[in-house]
């Protein structure tokens, strides 16, 4: 019985890692959204000790007409200067897709809300348990034009082959560790 439980243990222990690899979606600042914050560093703070990974989606709830949210570039962001966005959208709420590691910067362009504090930095890791897949032929057909800027919205690119792939590995292992659990008891 005791190297039942191991087995299970370990089994535990795969399935638990693989849902860590899957896609998580955080509310930007919980309940309060995407808005001018109480306190200055409120953003920060909302980050702070959150692990960001390629494939996570960052939900910005805000109305529509009274905010909206563009990522800008580390100077732009420091100066709250939305002239050149990288990626911007005006419709509320903004399910943005991170699709790239590093550092990502999102303001709010609308009259003095950037200063007043209505902007996020994050940084973004590289999911490491999820290698690239190694022999995978290019794909001369995909075209190359509208390849999705970094943070776009959910709805208009694929979701990275990344996050999907480990979901349904993530899936399959739970559903055999149900089985293998039905067996045993
Ligand atoms: C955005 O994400 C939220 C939370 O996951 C979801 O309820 C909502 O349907 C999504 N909206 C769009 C437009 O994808
Ligand atoms: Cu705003």
């Amino acid at each position: 019985m005791a190297s039942y439980m191991g087995v299970i243990v370990c089994l535990l222990v795969v399935s638990t890692l693989l849902h860590s690899a899957a896609a998580d979606t955080y509310v930007v600042l919980d309940n309060l959204g995407w808005t001018i914050p109480s306190g200055n560093g409120a953003y920060s703070t909302w980050a702070t000790n959150k692990d960001f990974e390629i494939g996570d989606v960052l939900v910005f709830n805000f109305r529509t007409g009274q905010h909206d949210v563009a990522e800008v570039t580390k100077a732009n962001y420091d100066s709250c200067n939305s002239a050149s966005p990288l990626f911007i959208q005006s419709t509320g709420p903004a399910n943005v897709t991170l699709g790239t590691s590093g550092e990502h910067y999102y303001i709010c362009t609308f009259g003095t809300h950037c200063q007043n504090g209505q902007k996020l930095a994050i940084v973004v890791e590289s999911s490491s348990d999820s290698p690239p897949p190694s022999n995978t032929p290019p794909a001369p057909s995909q075209p190359s034009g509208p390849s999705p800027p970094r943070g776009s919205t959910t709805p208009s690119g694929p979701s990275p082959p990344n996050s999907a792939s480990s979901v349904t590995v993530g899936g399959f292992i739970s559903a055999l560790l149900s089985t293998v659990i039905v067996f045993l008891f």
